[in-house]
């Protein structure tokens, strides 16, 4: 991991954990497991096919707390790789960030690598990049700048 904390890197610019995503082999199946063990709604759902990934967002009692499900949409994407890899379970745990340009700066002047050179779409119209898991201890950290629009 890089010799900087995260406070002098990243400062107020992550404002919560945003959501943690569990890869799964198919979405219905999952979404209903957690509806009916816990009691988790289901408030959103889309298909990414840049990201290759049909997900669903589960969030909690407290209207805040969030589980992404993502199911693979193609055997080469990323979900499917990880699927064939290690099976079904925790495949990252995402940052909301107020600004992800700037929080991707900043983690690339501590050394740490970014998957993409500039933003991408994530879910409900977020902008989203990641930061590899080597150099995040064995976690897939993603940085989620919501849509001002649903950023509430
Ligand atoms: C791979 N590795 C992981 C990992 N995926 N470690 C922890 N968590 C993961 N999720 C390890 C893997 O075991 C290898 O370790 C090493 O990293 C290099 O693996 P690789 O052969 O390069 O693996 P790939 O080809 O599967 O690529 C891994 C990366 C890929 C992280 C580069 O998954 C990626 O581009 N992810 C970002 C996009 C993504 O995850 N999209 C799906 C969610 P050893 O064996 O060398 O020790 S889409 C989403 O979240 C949305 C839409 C949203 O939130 O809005």
């Amino acid at each position: 991991m890089s010799p900087s904390s995260p406070a002098e890197v990243l400062g107020a610019l992550v404002t919560a954990i945003d959501h943690v995503g569990i890869a799964v082999p198919d979405l219905d199946d999952a979404v209903a497991f957690y509806g009916r063990h816990f009691g988790l709604v289901n408030e959103h759902e889309e298909t990414n096919e840049d990201q290759g990934v049909r997900e669903a967002m589960l969030v909690a009692g407290d209207g805040d707390t969030r589980l992404q499900l993502l199911a693979p949409l193609r055997p080469d994407s990323a979900i499917g790789k990880f699927l064939e890899r290690s099976g079904p379970g925790i495949q990252q745990l995402a940052f909301r960030v107020s600004d992800v340009e700037a929080a991707a700066e900043r983690l690339r002047g501590a050394g740490l690598r970014l998957l993409y050179d500039a933003p991408r779409t994530g879910t409900a119209g977020s902008r989203i990049n990641f930061v590899h898991p080597k150099d995040c201890g064995g976690v897939l950290v993603e940085l989620v700048e919501p849509h001002p629009e649903r950023s509430g």
